[in-house]
């Protein structure tokens, strides 16, 4: 039977009969409807948030930052014991990095500015939740780390707050070593986000920047000797340990500086701010602005 006969499946599609007149007119209609039902599933489901990790020791203020962005007012806070995810908008002369050219009544610069604030309990026992979206950080585009810049002039607040950063930063770093690919995942910003600046104890964001430098070159120091004592005493003082991917930064040897973060892709940013104390003592413009950079 070839094609050109009078009973070839050809001759049926193209004649008027009324099974091709049905089949024609079901393909007509139903095939814009599939299509869009597929479209309009995958955007939607690409269309989950840029997330900001909020990080810190507790009562640093990362539950007064997170209504303030959402509520843009100020709300009594009380130490978190739960994760909290906020739904916010980026306040008004911010402008999304990925939008400056677009103009403010395109849908796509309002669907841009809108991101995810994940609030995490600060208290030492309650790290988990931070630590457990560290591991699978996939949605997340930046952490915001806050310290409490007053309680940085102290020995003791200085130290809790450089250990969790280091760990912090450590996570990024494994995360960027045992990365399978050769070019390496995308990196996540750090920003210090020196909170309580009208208090008049804290310390200056550059003076920040320094002393956590200066305790995480020490808590790695101290780490790093934890290890070794620990491997000499498995071994029996024989050989040294293996551990490279448990130092933070450049072999874990000298003065450690923010700056050696970027060998990992992960450019950490020190930026002072207060919650709290209105605006003639300064506002948290200076975080959604980096924010804004990295939506
Ligand atoms: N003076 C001053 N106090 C602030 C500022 N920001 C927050 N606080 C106060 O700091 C305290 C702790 O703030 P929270 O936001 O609850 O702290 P947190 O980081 O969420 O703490 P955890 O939930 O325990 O991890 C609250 O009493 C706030 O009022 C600020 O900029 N200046
Ligand atoms: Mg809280």
């Amino acid at each position: 039977m070839a094609w050109y006969d009078e009973d070839s499946w050809l001759t049926a599609a193209l004649s008027p009969n009324l099974t091709t007149i049905i089949i024609t007119f079901l393909i007509a209609l139903g095939l814009p409807v599939l299509l869009h039902s597929f479209l309009y599933r995958t955007a939607a489901a690409s269309a989950s948030l840029p997330t900001f990790l909020l990080v810190g020791p507790s009562g640093s203020g990362k539950t007064a930052f997170a209504t303030l962005t959402e509520r843009t007012s100020i709300a009594q806070t009380h130490t978190s014991t739960q994760p909290l995810t906020i739904e916010a908008l980026l306040p008004s002369p911010h402008v999304p990095a990925s939008s400056h050219y677009r103009s403010p009544g395109d849908p796509a610069y309002e669907r841009s500015r809108r991101f995810l604030l994940l609030d995490t309990p600060g208290h030492g026992k309650l790290r988990h939740y931070a630590t457990a979206s560290l591991s699978d950080p996939k949605s997340i585009r930046g952490i915001i780390f806050v310290v409490d810049a007053a309680a940085l002039a102290e020995e003791p607040g200085l130290n809790e707050a450089a250990s969790y950063l280091h760990d912090v930063l450590l996570s990024l770093q494994k995360r960027y070593t045992s990365a399978t690919s050769s070019k390496g995942p995308t990196g996540i910003p750090v920003l210090v986000a020196a909170n309580k600046m009208d208090l008049f104890t804290a310390l200056p964001a550059n003076l920040v920047k320094h002393q956590l430098e200066k305790a995480i070159t020490e808590v790695r120091t101290s780490r790093a000797k934890a290890l070794r004592d620990a491997g000499a005493a498995l071994s029996g003082g024989e050989d040294e340990v293996d551990e490279e991917r448990e130092w933070l930064g450049e072999g874990g040897e000298g003065h450690f500086e923010f700056s050696q973060m970027q060998e990992i892709g992960t450019s950490v940013s020190v930026v002072g701010a207060n919650v709290l104390g209105g605006k003639e003592t300064g506002s948290v413009d200076g975080w959604w602005e980096w924010i804004g950079e990295n939506l």
